[in-house]
């Protein structure tokens, strides 16, 4: 794969033609792009990439080098390295499970009365998820039901004596690995401070323990806060189910007024989409010469809107500063995380209007609204006005909207796939679970995470997804990874059953899903969690996820949340396949602990290749690894197991 510094100007920066064409628009319009400033910051720091640097106390800085094998305290190349990556491990959970605790929050306000127009969408989520954690559900009332839920949940947070409970949805083998090793989260926020705590300068310095220590907070993000981010997002504003919609800057409507969604919180964004069906706010368009509204995201609001409303996503990460470069975005509504503060760079040159919604994230030039759950739908109401009034000012001469854009299904939640997986009258995973079994499904990966500039931009995710359905294994996927291979027309049961190898295809069509279910945003890589938990109870497969023909991918990934999740797979018992290395290059023994040591201590570990048709035949290779330890290679003809010969092959 080509870096970007590699290729010529004039050659694509991603293998979406939507981004290429922008990309000539923002240099005719003279405005600088994530691109540009990728190649202005080059040659990038090497003590930064390979985490020798530390600058942790104010003796340093300092930085390992062959002349200065040791920092001014005596911390040492693994030391500091550990250190680095633990502290993005826990920037990485802070920011998944304050996002949890944001949907908390919301969810006591609704059980409370204070909810606005937000509600129990659904009730059944609400009840499943009370009764898994020994909430009395019976002859009461839903919001009593949630308040106390809501409690439960904000609980989790805090230090307790006990594990977090959440961890029960783990199966009860690795649970007992957790408790062995002693990486058992007892707290999101105790988490996050005990590692901020062993980090700091004078703590811990064995990066055997250190590492320890960042498994553990990586589990309060994936099994905890991101769990709870998921689960109280289903009950607020409903679990997915599957739906059409379109993908790409194409969206974006020249007769529309055209609002982009951005961040990662889906409180506003889902009321946005129901007010922007609003007969009043419609009519309102109208009067203003347009002919609709049009709610289309960046991102994972992005994923979020189009899970539950089937709202148009306009791009991923990447793509943020392009689609207000059309000169047809009315306003840009932003919340928190994979936001870049140069938007307000662009919005200047156009009649786009920037609204900073969180009350944690600033940015100069941008309006600041303070959102207050109780006056949501007003918020809503309010913002659609705002950015009807400014269709007026759109100027038509400079509006550059690409062609492209493309079909796609989405909103694959485990309770969906449970249901069609087993039709109207079972849930169960089982017809995976034999094709699995039989060899006519060889695997599943998640492939997952964002976009990064020194990577041909959406290649890899499209490239790695492609190679691995036509090797029949079945895909899932999150956030930017899954926009990615929306746009090349993965996301079409069609196209990707046209792609996908024989049998695949076979057991796709079979049982109703298509090869590459898009499973929701980067919060929503807890639905992986349990799809991979899903599979592994249904039997037949071993007993730990460990022991699962799985593994996960994030081969454009860039953000420290990107770091805790591929932390929480690996603890998970989980093989993870990156696209370009962490920051620890610069100490042999971490990289040998995280790429080989830890299969040995949690069944999971990293792995690093550039190259997508590389990589995919690692995973291959891991998958059937997998497999030959399973004894299930040796089944190769298709036969139907009874529970005996099930019971025999575990
Ligand atoms: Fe240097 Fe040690 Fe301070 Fe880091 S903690 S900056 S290695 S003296
Ligand atoms: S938005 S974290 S760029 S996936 Fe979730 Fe995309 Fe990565 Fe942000």
């Amino acid at each position: 794969m080509s870096t970007v510094d590699e290729r010529s100007t004039v050659e694509a920066v991603s293998s979406d033609n939507a981004i290429n064409s922008m990309m000539e628009v923002a240099a005719s319009e003279e405005v600088t792009t994530v691109w540009d400033r990728y190649k202005t910051q080059q040659p990038q720091c090497k003590f930064g990439t390979t985490g020798v640097c530390c600058r942790l106390c104010h003796m340093g800085p300092c930085r390992i080098t062959p002349k200065a094998s040791h920092g001014i305290c005596g911390a040492d190349a693994d030391t500091i390295v550990a250190r680095n990556l633990l502290r993005e491990i826990a920037a990485g959970a802070s920011a998944h499970s304050d996002h949890g605790r944001m949907l908390v929050k919301t969810l006591k306000l609704v059980a409370e009365g204070k909810g606005g127009s937000y509600k129990i969408t659904d009730v059944k989520r609400l009840h499943d998820t009370a009764e898994f954690f020994g909430i009395e559900t019976e002859g009461r009332d839903d919001l009593e039901i949630a308040g106390e839920l809501a409690n439960f949940f904000m609980a989790q947070f805090a230090w307790s004596a006990e594990p977090n409970a959440t961890l029960k949805l783990a199966p009860e083998t690795r649970q007992a690995l957790w408790k062995k090793l002693e990486i058992e989260p007892h707290g999101v926020d105790s988490s996050v401070v005990e590692l901020m705590h062993r980090t700091h300068m004078g703590v811990d310095h064995d990066y055997r323990h250190l590492i320890k220590g960042g498994l553990k907070c990586s589990l309060a993000d994936g099994w905890v806060g991101s769990m709870i981010a998921t689960t109280v997002s289903d009950i607020l504003f409903g679990t997915p189910k599957p739906l059409r919609s379109r993908v790409n800057l194409g969206v974006l409507s020249e007769e529309k007024v055209n609002i982009i969604v951005h961040g990662h919180e889906p409180t506003l964004s889902d009321m946005l989409a129901v007010a922007s069906t609003d007969e009043k706010l419609l009519a309102y368009a109208r009067e203003k010469g347009a002919t609709g509204i049009n709610i289309a995201g960046i991102c994972c609001t992005a994923n979020e809107v189009l899970m539950r409303h089937g709202m148009p996503i306009a791009g991923n990460f990447l793509q943020q500063e392009l689609a207000i470069l059309t000169g047809a975005v009315e306003m840009m509504i932003v919340d928190v995380q994979c936001v870049m503060p140069s938007l307000p760079e662009v919005t200047k040159c156009f009649h786009t209007k920037l609204i900073s919604t969180s009350e944690i994230a600033q940015t100069f030039n941008a309006e600041q609204i303070t959102f207050e759950v109780e006056h949501g739908y007003q918020h809503a109401c309010d913002l659609i006005t705002k950015a009807i009034d400014n269709f007026a000012h759109r100027n038509k001469e400079r509006v550059r909207i690409p062609k492209e854009s493309m079909d796609l299904v989405a909103g694959f939640s485990n309770e969906t796939i449970y249901h069609m997986l087993g039709g109207r009258f079972r849930s169960t995973f089982r017809p995976l679970n034999d094709a699995i079994i039989d060899g006519r499904v060889r695997g599943v990966v998640g492939i997952v995470g964002c976009n990064n500039p020194k990577v041909k931009t959406d290649d890899a995710h499209v490239r790695l997804t492609q190679e691995l359905i036509k090797n029949n294994v079945l895909v899932l996927q999150t956030g930017c990874a899954a926009i990615a291979c929306a746009k090349a027309g993965l996301l079409t049961p069609e196209a990707a059953m046209a792609q996908a190898g024989d049998s695949l295809r076979e057991v796709c069509e079979a049982v109703g899903i298509p090869p590459v279910l898009h499973m929701g945003s980067c919060v929503d890589n807890s639905r992986i969690l349990m799809a991979a938990t899903n599979v592994l109870l249904e039997g037949g497969l071993g007993n730990d996820l460990s022991d699962l023909p799985v593994a996960g991918a994030a081969p454009e990934w860039m953000s420290e949340k990107a770091i805790a999740i591929g932390h929480y797979f690996v603890a998970s018992g989980v093989y993870v396949m990156l696209g370009h290395p962490l920051y620890i290059e610069g100490s042999e023994n971490v990289h040998r602990m995280l790429t080989e040591e830890m299969e040995g201590i949690t069944g999971g570990k990293f792995a690093v290749e550039p190259d997508p048709i590389k990589a995919a035949e690692m995973i291959i290779e891991h998958i059937e690894k997998k497999r030959d330890a399973l004894g299930i290679n040796q089944q190769r003809e298709r036969k139907l197991y009874d529970m005996k010969e099930r019971r025999e092959l575990e």
